[in-house]
């Protein structure tokens, strides 16, 4: 509940105009305020992830949603980086596993190379979000891919 209340605050305090809703670059600001600094690209695909009325911008109800998802990756991060700030490639891995994407190596490497800045193969955290929010998009967006084949699937069989 109290936490609710500071998630509210926060949201009002980016919100500048009260206009009830967060562009990319406010969020993009005010995470950049927390030491998160994420290209504007990455942000953007943050807000599409929970744009659930698709207006291209983040209410509160989607923010929460969004709030969520980051907390958990957050959480997983800080229990293996054990105060280094940054993952190596295996405990990359292993988060991914608890927060429930499974990837082939193939796959997960390609993925690791695109998001480690440093190339040293050590991953910080606006990288791990980063690629998170990759892993997230892909997946939301295969979901959604696969529902919509079906739903066509089943008018097919409903034409024949
Ligand atoms: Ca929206």
């Amino acid at each position: 509940m109290e936490n609710a209340v500071v998630l509210r605050e926060w949201f009002d305090r980016v919100d500048a105009g009260r206009t009830g809703n967060i562009t990319a670059a406010q969020l993009q600001g005010a995470l950049a305020v927390g030491n998160l600094n994420f290209p504007i690209s990455v942000v953007q695909q943050m807000i599409r992830m929970y744009d659930f009325d698709r207006n291209g911008t983040m209410n509160f109800e989607e923010f929460l949603a969004l709030n969520k998802f980051l907390q958990k990756v957050q959480n997983v991060f800080s229990t293996l980086d054990r105060g280094r700030g940054f993952l190596s490639l295996e405990e990359v891995y292993q988060a991914l596993i608890k927060l429930g994407f499974s990837l082939d190596s193939p796959a997960f490497y390609t993925v690791c190379e695109s998001f480690d800045k440093s190339k040293k193969g050590m991953i910080q955290l606006d990288e791990f979000i980063s690629l998170c929010i990759f892993v997230q998009s892909a997946r939301l967006y295969l979901e959604y891919f696969l529902g919509f084949c079906g739903e066509v699937l089943s008018m097919v069989k409903f034409c024949v």
